[in-house]
């Protein structure tokens, strides 16, 4: 049995060559530590002789983001292990191959993706996804129903959720998205420029009664098994193909979760669009296609959802007419709400985005984070009424040209 100690690049490549697979035992491997998220360390190892190449992902036992002063159960290495294996037999091809694993390591070995791109940087650098609706369409889809009550035995979802417990990745949630942007916390992080935004966020009575109620839901609503990180910096994309990575915040959470989560990373983009693109007609032309991949995103994935329920459904009562159309009305509603929580913790919360924190030019990155404020509000105020995508465009566009210069 091994024994957890943190890798070195030597470690990476030992482990290497003893798996079967791969590389010759004699093979001349490179490794570079290659992570730039806030939670693990990846190594990226490649043969000097051929093309062959494997990823190993190794939890920390603590935040890496913040150090050993917050510590972090491993068991989450074990959880994203299993739901890459489930993932991957929901939408083959869509996540990366789990080719080896070690809990006691808390380490995965998985297929290269590095001929892919993260989406973040690939948006950031403007290119165009024509198919990513479609596929993350696809894929939540597929993993939100397979795993639910409407597409799975739920007796098995029952032994599934008990698997699937992820405290101490639930309560960073709970902690940076529904909580500490709400009042002042130490974890917060934001340019001063922007104090007033902040204090706004303190005080509003409407926004704290609607987070309340989102976070409850994410606390309480077991209803299918969560990516729980599904932001565009955790999709590898090339213009013709999408792979989810980094599934280590999944449970059983709402729906509406995951699909807001894409929702909200598009949208923060969008937002910070003005600091990247000078160019009138190029930025315009740039906004909409962003706002039309909102908007395909819930089509492409309404759809998909709704033709799992027309032919997969597992659960007689939800053939009741009617019932589906409320079902989806709720989990839309919920997807906005929590777009909108995922856009105000990005801008004032601990963890930003680089589409964002990169701009260069300081009145464009603060009117910036003034946008995606406000529209993040919007969603959250508004979600609760909402019954179509149209409307979240037009309260978008709303809260855009209300924003404060
Ligand atoms: C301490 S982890 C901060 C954030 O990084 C991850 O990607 C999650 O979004 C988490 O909230
Ligand atoms: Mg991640």
């Amino acid at each position: 049995m091994s024994q957890y100690r943190p890798f070195t690049p030597q470690d990476a490549i030992e482990l290497a060559k003893t798996l079967p697979g791969p590389f010759a035992a004699d093979a001349n491997l490179d490794c570079h530590e290659i992570g730039d998220g806030n939670l693990n360390l990846v190594f990226h190892i490649t043969d000097q002789n051929s093309d062959k190449s494997i990823i190993i992902k190794q939890a920390l036992p603590y935040a890496k983001v913040v150090g050993e002063s917050w510590p972090l159960s491993l068991v989450r290495a074990r959880i994203e292990r299993e739901i890459l294996q489930e993932e991957y037999r929901l939408c083959p091809g869509m996540v990366p191959e789990v080719y080896h694993y070690d809990d006691d390591l808390a380490l995965t070995v998985m297929e290269d993706l590095s001929d892919h791109v993260i989406m973040r940087k690939g948006l950031i650098e403007g290119v165009s996804y024509p198919l990513f609706a479609q596929h993350i369409g696809e894929f939540m889809a597929r993993t939100l129903f397979f795993t639910s009550d409407l597409g799975m035995d739920q007796q098995l979802k029952k032994e599934q959720q008990g698997r699937f417990i992820n405290p101490d990745q639930c309560k960073i949630t709970e902690d940076l998205i529904f909580d500490e942007p709400y009042r002042i916390a130490e974890k917060n992080n934001y340019d001063s420029s922007i104090e007033d935004e902040a204090e706004a966020l303190r005080t509003d009575g409407e926004l704290h009664l609607e987070v309340a109620l989102l976070r409850e839901k994410f606390l309480t609503h077991g209803q299918a098994l969560l990516h729980g990180d599904l932001h565009t910096g955790s999709i590898f994309v090339t213009p013709e193909s999408t792979k989810v990575i980094d599934p280590e915040f999944a449970y059983y959470g709402p729906m509406g979760f995951d699909v807001g989560a894409v929702l909200a990373n598009l949208l923060l983009n969008y937002a910070s669009l003005p600091g990247w693109i000078q160019d009138e007609t190029a930025l315009r032309e740039r906004e909409t296609l962003l706002l039309n991949m909102v908007r395909d995103v819930w089509t492409e994935f309404e759809s998909r959802f709704r033709a799992l329920w027309a032919s997969e459904l597992v659960d007689p009562m939800a053939k009741t007419p009617g019932y589906q159309d409320l079902y989806v009305q709720q989990l839309f509603r919920d997807s906005i709400g929590f777009a909108g929580a995922k856009m105000v913790r990005r801008i004032v919360g601990l963890a930003h985005v680089a589409d964002i924190d990169t701009i260069s030019d300081a009145t464009e990155r603060e009117r910036s984070q003034r946008k995606s404020l406000a529209i993040g509000k919007a969603l959250i105020k508004n979600n609760r009424r909402l019954n179509t995508i149209g409307e979240v465009l037009d309260i978008v566009s709303t809260a855009v040209s209300t924003t404060k210069a």
